[in-house]
């Protein structure tokens, strides 16, 4: 009666812990559901080693049960009877000393590939043998948040990195405080920050348009687990025109609301010194370009009105223990807080957004305008392409170009 009892219980907790279990692993935030090209590699590594694991396990068992069965005393045997004894068999040592030799092998040659594979960060090669031009962005961890700078394009921002899909993307990585480590574990793998003046750097490619949640994984302080983030991949057209968007944005945009009015000038007497608006160097707290298109507040509290004004009030004390904007010397009443709110809320420069990403429209791209040819930067100054449109000179491809950055230019 006993043992059924134990059974029972082992069985119970068994299907608990498998219930729980299954909720690991959502879409959006899931080694096991690989949507991009590092987290694809890392799989594989995982299935190859599952598989080998397996297989042991499988030989193994298959003996053990035989020899069980077959070998057991039977009734009439002699109680005294001992066994041939096989020590010191050269055949069967070198077996199981080869055998696992082979397996690690098999393990070590594809784990050795794939990390050179991602590890490598060296431009990439199109069709023609031309190098790509490489999309860099410098990613800077601190306590407790993310910040993302678009290398050239004048683009910062925080919290939540916009990222164009089916195009490699690099990363060139710091920490301003402690060592943090950047892991997005649908598309890619982990790497850590460090604060000592070295930068790593790592890739991501998104095969597919969606919103990726991010975590820090390194232990950082006591707001470490709410150190979330995300990487909105939209598709490459959509990326270009949010860029462009993003350039635009100076801070000194006024909202229309006369309340929001009066909460920007709060903001720049209270908040500037540690918030940026536009594309200004890193500050001592987030960038808020497109605070109005953020999914979620300081990564972790649902995004709405009455959490941001109680964030402002309590400058986020309960919220994220030990966040460095407790420092901040303001005093505000709740009607200016919310005033401030209020404001901030318009900051939304681009209608590509999150949604954008799952809307499942996918406009494409080469993402050229980003990277203007030094070529056509000198032919811009001079003026010639307005005035000599049909040159014969320029190839109908030239042309094209020509065309199209007028009517950008528009
Ligand atoms: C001493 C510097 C400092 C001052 C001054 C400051 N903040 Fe912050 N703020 C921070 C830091 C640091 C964070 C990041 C906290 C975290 O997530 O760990 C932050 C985060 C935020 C966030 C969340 C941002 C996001 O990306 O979701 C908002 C909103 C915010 N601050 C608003 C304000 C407002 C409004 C004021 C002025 C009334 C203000 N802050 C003044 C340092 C400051
Ligand atoms: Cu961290």
């Amino acid at each position: 009666m006993k043992g059924w009892m134990s059974k029972l219980k082992a069985i119970s907790a068994l299907i608990v812990l498998s219930l729980v279990l299954s909720g690991c692993g959502e879409p959006f935030l899931s080694a096991l559901q690989p949507k991009g090209e590092g987290s694809e590699m890392i799989f594989d590594l995982m299935i190859l080693s599952i598989v080998i694991m397996l297989f042991v396990f499988v030989v193994v068992m298959v003996i053990y049960t035989f020899v069980i069965i077959k070998y057991r005393r039977k009734k009439d045997d002699d109680p005294n009877f001992i066994p041939k004894q096989t020590e010191g068999n050269h055949a069967l040592e070198t077996l199981w000393t080869v055998i696992p030799i082979i397996l690690l092998i098999i393990l070590a040659v594809p784990t050795i590939q794939y990390t050179f594979a991602l590890a490598d960060t060296s431009p990439e090669v199109n069709e023609e043998g031309e190098e790509e031009d490489s999309l860099w962005i410098n990613v800077t961890g601190a306590q407790y948040w993310w910040h993302f700078e678009y290398e050239g394009l004048e683009v910062s921002t925080s919290q939540e990195l916009y990222i164009p899909t089916d195009r490699k993307v690099y990363l060139s990585m710091t920490s301003q405080d402690v060592i943090h480590s950047f892991w997005v574990p649908t598309i890619a793998g982990k790497m850590d920050v460090n604060p000592t003046g070295n930068t790593n750097e790592m890739t991501l490619l998104a095969k597919e348009e969606d919103v990726y949640w991010g975590k820090c994984a390194e232990l950082c302080g006591p707001s470490h687990s709410l150190m979330d983030f995300k990487v909105v991949a939209v598709s490459p057209g959509e990326f270009e025109q949010w860029v462009q968007d993003m350039q635009g944005v100076t801070g000194e945009e006024v909202p229309e609301s006369a309340t929001a009015q009066e909460g920007q000038q709060l903001f720049a007497d209270n908040c500037m010194t540690c918030h940026a608006i536009g594309a200004d160097p890193n500050k001592m707290g987030p960038n808020l370009t497109n605070f109005g298109d953020r999914t979620k507040l300081a990564g972790v509290e649902d995004y709405n009105k009455k959490n941001i004004v109680e964030w402002i009030q309590t400058k986020g004390k309960d919220m994220k223990p030990g966040n460095l904007m407790t420092s901040a010397p303001y005093e505000l009443s709740d009607e200016e807080a919310s005033k401030i709110a209020e404001y901030l809320m318009t900051l939304s420069p681009s209608d590509i957004t999150t949604e954008n990403a799952e809307d499942g429209v996918y406009k494409d791209s080469d993402l050229s305008s980003l990277f203007p040819e030094e070529e056509e930067e000198t032919e811009e100054e001079n003026g010639e392409n307005t005035e000599e449109q049909g040159n014969e000179e320029n190839t109908e491809q030239t042309n094209e170009e020509n065309n199209e950055e007028q009517t950008d230019d528009q």
